[in-house]
């Protein structure tokens, strides 16, 4: 396969750039801690390693070097369509490389040949209690299938450090493989009438996602798969589910296990979950008012949320203080197939309304949309309404990028990650010393 060829040839290299930067900088600070810091989840300070994607505050997440508008043109395309197959996307996400289109389909196929779900796992899931979450019923999925991790089963027959990546490609392939289909079954089993539907080895991997919940007859669904979990690859390393994902893995715990607990963390309402949220909060505003509020009523509206001490999900950013690329992608989208829903309109309302009003608010640092303003009213206009299923799609696309990160922090060998913790003692045993010392330095000078 020339992904795996061309990362044999890419690994070396990068290996040998680690040494000589540790070499010729290894003494040398980069970043400034406070306390403040210790206080903010570690906001702001470059601490992780991460190659595949970078998340510019300004202009937004750039995968391996690429803008969010770049990557919808140049990655390749399904003939007459406009969003890139997920196949291109990983392969630049793994490599670094641009993909050709019989790279892309390349990737595509290899998915194909792995993509069968055992049976264990399927009645599993069917003897799941009906009340559970769908994000459990994925992190339990992908758990379930660790029986087959191929790093587990090298690592117990003396595989070597140097070739520690290589298992854990095999493994991400092969649950990257089945995480369509898995979403699929948890979707017919929960909302359907639980039987699954097998996959069209003539649809792409996204497309394929369509099939299996009965939309296969739907080419705009298609489209939005692709879209969907293609902008949903990755968010730079150091957001939750990517970060939890690296943490759990530099433990040498196998990708299942890795991606399992990033599942569970792409569930809270902070992160993956306000898609959800937020589509449910459209749906309120538009039932208040039984049908399109004005501006004036949605300002209203938007400042009753907050005066309840509630957040407006789909907005603000830990990293970003610019509107989300994504978001900008998915207004495209939502123009071109839906513009005439009052859904839609809603969400461009918002849009015009939200940034103003969380400005004068003054606590967001950021006010504007973020990826999740905007991902479930596209699904919820194109049919697929169940939203607490949404966030199952972002782990969807989400599972591209975090396996990529995987695979590149075993080929670079990163240690155990284990920061060191103070206790609130020390902390104010530091504040009183620093002050003392400061004190010192200004009576001396
Ligand atoms: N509405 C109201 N208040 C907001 C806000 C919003 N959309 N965004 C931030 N704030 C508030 C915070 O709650 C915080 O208040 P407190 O000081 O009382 O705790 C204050 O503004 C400062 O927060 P911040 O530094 O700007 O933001 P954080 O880095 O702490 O958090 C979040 C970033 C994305 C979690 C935050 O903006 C938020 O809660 N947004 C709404 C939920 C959301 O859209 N989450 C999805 C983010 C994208 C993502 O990761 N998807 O997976």
């Amino acid at each position: 396969m020339k992904m795996q060829k061309a990362l044999k040839e890419k690994i070396p290299v990068c290996r040998d750039r680690v040494k000589q930067m540790l070499r010729e900088g290894g003494s040398l600070k980069i970043s400034d801690i406070s306390v403040r810091h210790l206080f903010s989840g570690i906001r702001g300070l470059d601490l992780l390693i991460g190659n595949v994607s970078y998340v510019d505050p300004y202009e937004g997440i750039h995968f391996r070097g690429h803008s969010v508008s770049d990557i919808l043109q140049i990655l390749p395309k399904p003939k007459g369509c406009k969003s890139p197959y997920a196949g291109g996307m990983y392969y630049l996400l793994m490599t670094g490389d641009i993909p050709t289109l019989q790279d892309a389909l390349e990737v595509e196929d290899e998915w194909k040949t792995r993509a069968e779900i055992p049976t264990y796992v399927v009645n599993m899931l069917q003897a799941m209690p009906k009340n559970t979450h769908p994000m459990t019923m994925l992190s339990q999925a992908i758990l379930a299938l660790q029986a087959d991790s191929k790093f587990d089963e090298g690592y117990n027959n003396g595989l070597q450090k140097l070739d520690y990546w290589q298992a854990t490609l095999e493994d991400s392939l092969n649950l990257t493989a089945k995480t369509p289909a898995l979403a699929a079954a948890i979707y017919n089993i929960k909302y359907r009438d639980r039987k699954l539907v097998s996959a069209d080895p003539n649809l792409d991997w996204s497309a394929n996602f369509g099939h299996m919940i009965g939309k296969g007859w739907d080419q705009h669904y298609q489209e939005l798969c692709r879209l969907f979990f293609g902008l949903h690859a990755d968010q730079g390393t150091g957001n939750v589910s990517v970060h939890t994902a690296c943490l759990v893995n530099s433990t040498l715990s196998d990708v299942y296990y890795s991606c399992s607990a990033a599942m569970n963390g792409l569930a809270g309402p902070l992160h993956g979950r306000a898609n959800q949220d937020c589509l449910i909060w459209l749906l309120g505003i538009l039932k208040k008012f039984g049908s399109l509020p004005t501006k004036e009523q949605l300002k209203d509206y938007v400042w009753e949320t907050l005066n309840r001490g509630k957040i407006i999900p789909g907005y603000g950013h830990a990293v970003l203080r610019n509107t989300d690329p994504r978001f900008t992608a998915q207004l495209k989208f939502g123009k071109a197939y839906m513009a005439d829903s009052k859904l839609f309109k809603l969400v461009e309302m918002v849009y015009e309304v939200v940034p103003h009003v969380l400005t004068k608010h003054g606590k967001a640092k950021s006010p504007w949309p973020n990826v999740d303003a905007i991902s479930g009213t596209l699904q919820y206009q194109s049919g697929l309404k169940e939203f607490d299923f949404y966030t199952v799609l972002f782990g969807v696309g989400r599972m591209l990028g975090i396996t990529a990160n995987l695979v590149w922090s075993r080929a670079i060998m990163l240690p155990l990650e284990r920061p060191q913790s103070i206790t609130l003692d020390m902390v104010e045993q530091k504040i009183a010393e620093l002050k003392v010392k400061k004190a010192f330095v200004v009576s001396e000078a």
